[in-house]
């Protein structure tokens, strides 16, 4: 009988799940019902809802010392406002089973002495900003965009033995924007604040804890963003706590696995919002492992972001930690990883060679890409427009099929097809080079603006020779993390509990793209290497 639908007088509560993320410009809440289907979301702007911070894009830049940081309170004054909003919208919060969130990744959230306190007696008769006002040792977080640590970055990896060695342990070299050295500074240049503080959160477990009423745990997955986790025992690497500042172990409270709930909404928020005493909280975690969430991204499986700036997400079982890319632990998994890579030179060069070879149209860069053979006749070129992040090199680079150097490409349609060509191949190498397996049968999971072209898609499909599928989500970070908090409740696979009704077929690969393309890889690598090394000599 334990298969039969119950009587319809037994029909359990409805059952609703609420996910949240605080980007940099804005926080979104998104509600879910047990069937994974979007019934409620909101949304609060900083830099229009919140004009008092006088933030752009979210953030304040200080100085040309690539000093960026954001108002703590700011987010806080947003909750209040997205929680309103949603309740407006006709969210009913006393259905809501369970609670998880995502975040910019690396920003970081000081506490002062006596805040855990202060969020376990919050009034629900009155705004959390009011309330919290007075909580923060520093009043500004530091966030992703923050470049003014490369002296503490240099200073870790010293420690450490050098950058390949941190990379090994913490799963990145260090980065200046990666929360250890942004708390190196903090120790070094600001001591009372230092003193004065508790706890370090990040954002998302600063955003974890206003649900929970008392200081949330640091999830595995963000905490890999950090340069102080020791990814392979998942805990703090001693070595860099010592490198970053004093009793830091102690402020920062023990990692969590990304799924663990770790405790029941406060009263504040059954007071102020009617949830039901039992809502579950599930651990929040960074945007992009919540995107990995929202993406399904299954073994085998590589998630691709054509936006600004173009993302890769990859699945690993067993990475490669190197200098170039991330590595975290995966937030949906135990025992998997997850590889992240970032490239400045996404879109915005698309755009500069569809103006420069289409008349400025997406419909003849299709055109001119599906006129020219796979393969390119053995033209390979590498745009960086701009400075790239993978690998650390920039100029403009064209190679013809006997190798030689070239300065242009014969036409229009050539150099149209080398850029995707180009990009795709250098995503392949990298994503190699972390630990990923290409052509085991993984699918190909393409998402921003870009992956509406189906003619870029097509050479995605042949680089990778794996079928690609487009995800219809603007805000995959946001619905993995109500996604994330259905897991985190129920426990088990996260594959047999979330499935991904939103995928579709976009292009399979050639039957000859493997023959093809695994040469090319060769010669790209080789390319790319020579660029590196002539550019260090400079
Ligand atoms: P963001 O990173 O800001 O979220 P989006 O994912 O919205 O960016 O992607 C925006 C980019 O998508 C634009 O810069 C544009 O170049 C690109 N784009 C839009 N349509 C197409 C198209 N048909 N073909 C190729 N690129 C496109
Ligand atoms: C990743 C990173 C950004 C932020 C943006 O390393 O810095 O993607 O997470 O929100």
């Amino acid at each position: 009988m334990a298969d039969a639908e119950p009587p319809a007088d037994m029909n359990p509560e409805p059952k609703n799940y609420l996910g949240l993320d605080f980007s940099t410009q804005q926080v979104k809440g998104i509600v879910i019902n047990d069937r994974l289907e979007v019934t409620h979301e909101a949304a609060v702007q900083f830099d229009n809802d919140l004009p008092e911070y006088r933030t752009h894009g979210g953030v304040q830049v200080r100085d040309d010392g690539g000093i960026v940081t954001s108002p703590t309170i700011m987010w806080v004054k947003a909750l209040d406002m997205l929680m309103d909003k949603l309740r407006v919208a006709g969210a009913d919060f006393s259905t809501i089973a369970a609670v998880s969130g995502s975040a910019q990744q690396h920003g970081s959230v000081y506490w002062r002495g006596g805040a855990n306190k202060t969020l376990g007696e919050l009034q629900g008769d009155r705004f959390l900003h009011d309330q919290l006002a007075l909580v923060f040792s520093l009043t500004d977080s530091p966030v992703w965009m923050d470049s003014s640590t490369t002296h503490q970055c240099r200073h870790l990896e010293e420690a450490l033995g050098g950058p390949q060695k941190l990379a090994e342990l913490t799963g990145s070299r260090a980065y200046e924007r990666f929360t250890g050295s942004q708390i190196a500074k903090v120790y070094q240049n600001r001591k009372e604040a230092y003193n004065n503080t508790e706890r370090i959160s990040l954002v998302s477990s600063f955003a974890c804890s206003l649900f929970l009423g008392k200081y949330a745990p640091i999830d595995l997955s963000d905490g890999s963003g950090m340069n102080l986790l020791d990814i392979t025992t998942k805990t703090w690497s001693q070595q860099c706590l010592d490198a970053c500042g004093g009793s830091l172990g102690e402020k920062l409270g023990d990692p969590v696995v990304s799924w663990k709930v770790v405790g029941s909404v406060s009263s504040y928020m059954v007071d102020r919002y009617t949830f039901s005493p039992d809502t579950a909280i599930v651990a929040f975690t960074g945007d992009n492992p919540a995107s990995l969430a929202g993406l399904c991204v299954e073994s085998g499986d590589l998630a691709v972001s054509l936006g600004t700036s173009d993302t890769l997400f990859l699945w690993l079982d067993t990475p490669r930690p190197r200098i170039e890319g991330h590595i975290f632990v995966s937030p949906i998994q135990e025992g998997a990883y997850m590889g992240l890579l970032c490239y400045k030179n996404g879109s915005l060069t698309r755009e500069r060679i569809r103006d420069s070879c289409c008349e400025g149209s997406w419909d003849i860069f299709s055109q001119l890409l599906d006129m020219t053979p796979r393969g390119n006749f053995g033209n390979i070129g590498m745009y960086y427009h701009l400075p790239e992040i993978t690998p650390g090199v920039e100029g403009l680079y064209r190679f013809n099929k006997t190798d030689e150097a070239v300065g242009r490409f014969a036409s229009n349609e050539v150099e149209v097809r080398a850029l995707i060509e180009g990009q795709f191949l250098a995503k392949r190498v990298h994503a190699e080079r972390l630990g990923f397996a290409t052509g085991i049968g993984g699918k190909v999971l393409a998402t921003g603006g870009a992956s509406n072209n189906k003619a870029i898609l097509q050479v995605l499909a042949d680089v990778f020779n794996a079928t690609v599928y487009t995800l219809d989500v603007a805000n995959s970070a946001c619905l993995g993390s109500a996604y994330r908090a259905k897991h985190g409740l129920a426990g088990g696979r996260y594959q047999d509990i979330i499935k991904n009704q939103l995928l579709k077929l976009a292009c399979k690969p050639n039957s000859d793209a493997n023959e093809i393309y695994t040469p090319m890889v060769m010669r790209f690598q080789a390319f790319e290497s020579s660029i590196v090394e002539q550019q260090k000599k400079k």
